[in-house]
């Protein structure tokens, strides 16, 4: 529990640690690593400390050293920021867990290149193994207090495990790349899909760069889970989790500031000599396949072909950053794009012009920021990229050449920078049209467009970005906390255990579905089990109890399921009453003919919307949509409702009720809160209890006295005192009292 804004330290887990360590004439080296999570990290270490953290603890680094060199121990590496703690796994294992399931199966699939993923059955198991490892390191060294943020698709598993290790943890949860739609999602393995949304769920914040990654995981979890999602808020049986977009920024003054100092300035005019008045398009990316470089090279051959005017006026700087190259597939795309890029300079260029000059290296910083600031045109076109930090260090670095920044649609950026020309990476001839219009804007609309994005991200940066993460952090844990208020601790157990005891007499309401068994895919085999059907006994022989099954079941199932008991039950809602060893009564008289217009308008909507189907009961209809998806279930519900609408505005007398994944409509005013007063008509008890988990539960809840122990089964919000998590807790509650 946070008693304050400050958490202790802030523990990060990420594959990579913020350093490579290089063996040099003096000793080892700590040089910097390059990729958007460190650059952001390293800068906000600087800045973060005193609001959030103790600023006299650093923070700690959790990640995979690669080549250490031989006789150099981490002990020994001193930095005034991080403290680095080395999860050492071996090299097999590496190669599995992070060659393999990482970047073999996850990477591929989450970028929405499915046909490049490898599913092997090896890879999961290491990739489990590793996160496992990850665990280990994180529970030996975690103090209570501290914030632990883990980064991206390496590390999926992790937050469950933590949470298992250390119940009350903070822990947030950042992927840095897309999280695909369901339809791409589901390409995994059942058991796989599963394990990685039930991991992610271990965190109480689950972070994306943007809303419709976060969208994507909701309907994910949705799908895989079945939990119920309010307003990017998933009950799991156990936890509050929230999952929402934190688009993920730079540090604005950082980049802005070095293109006026001393060594970029030097680095500038070298460029400027070198292009002799020609103008320059500029790219930077890792080699990969998500970056569509091909396509990028197929887009500026296309400018060439249909603006011939600017031949030989404009170079293109095409720089790909050293990566995977050992791997074929990497190295076949490596050639393919020195060929292009041969071939295109075979054909436009001549003895004193080259199109296109391309490098495949890494640039130093200063190098970096010179390209950015001198460059005309930056040309960002990836097929799918997370967020893409090139594009918004490119805006920032625009001081004073104002260039025109082309981006492609599938990067996380382009949903913030729409002031870019925004462009599809695939169409050549918008690309090559994209180019032209880049070249020839005028100063002021080219003004315009990058101050309005510099204004943006210099406001959202990366501190706004991770003080953002770190305060929702530290509301979902206040709102877990008020669940935790209402959860039946040991307090609350003895309280309950204590006014059952001397109680004389008593009574206990229970729904059936959801609450005494588990929810079924089909209604009419969700039976009652042994061991529940013994608690019930067990209560009912108890003189002072007077237990009531309380259900918007029909009379004929409820008899089924509790022959061999002697009972109270309520069916259909409250249609229908039976006292212990008596008869079915109903409670009012209802008139059904409202069914024959009611049915055909159901029948309708079971055949727009696959895997729904109707159940009739005396008194009433109910459409159930727990088999269809759920989405579109959602959309044909309230279309439903709408048409239903209309029907009940003449025939007041009907009413429409919403149950788990069920709608159900009914005639006659009755419900399981009127149910309830009619048991407690005339009687004095000094015990009242009652649980459910549904809706309906809620007329139930509502009209008992604010003595009584209500209980909602499940997490959502509820008129009940009490909550459990799930109905193993309920059926235990009830053994103890027992
Ligand atoms: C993942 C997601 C998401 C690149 N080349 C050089 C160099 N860089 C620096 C850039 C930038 C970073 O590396 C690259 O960031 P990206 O965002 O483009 O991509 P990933 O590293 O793949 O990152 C991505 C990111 O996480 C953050 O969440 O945006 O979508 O895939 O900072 O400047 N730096 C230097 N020389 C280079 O040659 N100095």
């Amino acid at each position: 529990m946070i008693e304050d804004k400050k958490f202790n330290r802030l523990v990060i887990a990420a594959y990579r640690l913020p350093f490579k360590f290089i063996k040099s004439k003096s000793g080892v080296r700590a040089v910097q690593n390059t990729g958007g999570l460190v650059s952001a990290i390293l800068s906000l270490s600087e800045n973060m400390k005193n609001r959030f953290f103790d600023k006299d603890n650093k923070i700690v680094w959790t990640g995979i050293a690669n080549n250490l060199p031989g006789d150099f121990s981490l002990a020994d590496f001193k930095n005034e920021h991080f403290n680095i703690v080395n999860v050492k796994l071996s090299p097999k294992l590496n190669d599995l867990f992070y060659g393999g399931f990482s970047n073999d199966l996850l990477w591929p699939l989450f970028h929405y290149f499915s046909s490049y993923s490898v599913f092997n059955n090896f890879y999961l198991e290491a990739y489990e193994e590793a996160n496992n490892l990850f665990c280990e390191e994180i529970i030996k060294i975690t103090k209570p207090g501290d914030y632990i943020w883990i980064h991206d698709y390496h590390l999926m598993l992790l937050p469950k495990m933590i949470r298992e290790k250390i119940p009350d943890a903070v822990i947030g949860f950042f992927l840095h790349i897309p999280f695909p739609s369901f339809e791409i999602f589901r390409l995994l393995p059942r058991r796989w899909r599963n394990e990685i949304i039930d991991g992610m769920l271990g965190a109480d914040l689950i972070g994306f760069h943007t809303h419709d990654y976060a969208q994507h995981f909701i309907k994910s979890v949705k799908r895989t889970t079945g939990y119920d999602c309010h307003q990017n808020i998933i009950y799991t049986t156990s936890n509050v989790v929230k999952a929402d977009a934190f688009p993920i920024g730079i540090d604005y003054e950082k980049y802005h500031a070095a293109c006026t100092s001393k060594t970029v300035l030097s680095e500038k005019q070298k460029t400027v000599n070198n292009l002799a008045g020609r103008k320059l398009i500029f790219s930077v990316d890792r080699l990969d396949y998500s970056k569509g470089l091909l396509l990028r090279l197929r887009g500026y051959e296309t400018f060439l072909e249909r603006y011939p005017e600017w031949r030989s006026k404009v170079v293109f700087n095409m720089v790909v950053v050293p990566s995977r190259d050992k791997i074929d597939k990497y190295r076949e795309m490596k050639k393919e794009i020195e060929s292009t890029v041969g071939r295109i300079n075979g054909k436009y260029g001549s003895l004193v012009w080259m199109p296109i000059i391309y490098q495949y290296k890494s640039l130093s910083f200063n190098e970096l920021i010179a390209l950015y600031d001198t460059s005309d045109v930056g040309l960002i076109t990836p097929l799918r990229d997370g967020m893409n930090l090139v594009a918004k260090e490119y805006v920032a670095c625009q001081v004073e050449n104002k260039g025109v920044l082309i981006l492609s649609e599938m990067t996380g950026a382009a949903a913030e920078l729409n002031e870019a020309l925004i462009i599809n990476p695939v169409d050549n001839v918008e690309m090559a049209e994209a180019i032209n219009n880049a070249l020839e804007m005028g100063t002021a609309e080219k003004e315009t467009r990058i101050e309005r994005m510099q204004n943006r991200i210099a406001n959202y940066n990366v501190f706004t970005w991770a003080f953002d993460f770190f305060n929702r952090t530290y509301d979902t844990k206040k709102q877990q906390n008020l669940l935790n208020m209402k959860f039946i601790n040991k307090d609350i157990y003895a309280q309950i255990a204590s006014k059952y005891q001397h109680a004389k007499k008593r009574i206990i309401f229970l729904d059936y579905d959801g609450t005494l068994v588990s929810f079924h895919k089909y209604p009419e085999f969700a039976n009652v089990d042994k061991d529940t059907i013994n608690i019930i006994q067990r209560l009912s022989h108890d003189q002072r109890n007077h237990i009531v099954i309380i259900s918007g079941r029909g009379v004929d199932f409820l008899d089924r399921q509790f022959q061999d008991i002697e009972i109270n039950m309520v069916a259909e809602h409250g249609l229908y009453i039976k006292r212990s060893g008596k008869k079915w009564e109903s409670t009012v008289k209802s008139d059904i003919r409202w069914k024959e217009r009611v049915k055909p308008i159901l029948m309708e909507y079971v055949n727009r919307c696959n895997g729904t189907f109707i159940e009739e009961k005396n008194g009433s209809l109910a459409w159930h949509y727990r088999n269809a998806d759920m989405d579109f279930a959602q959309l044909r519900l309230n279309e439903l409702k709408d048409e239903l609408a209309e029907i009940i505005r003449y025939k007041t007398d009907l009413e429409i009720l919403e149950g788990n994944k069920v709608l159900e409509v009914k005639s006659g005013k009755y419900d399981k809160g009127q149910a309830a007063k009619v048991f407690m008509t005339n009687e004095q008890y000094d015990f009242i209890m009652a649980a459910g988990d549904d809706k309906t539960d809620e007329f139930l809840f509502q009209a008992l006295p604010e003595s009584a122990f209500t209980i909602k089964v499940g997490l959502s919000p509820s008129y009940a005192r009490y909550n459990v998590s799930d109905r193993t807790q309920l059926l235990q509650l009830l053994e103890n009292l027992i």
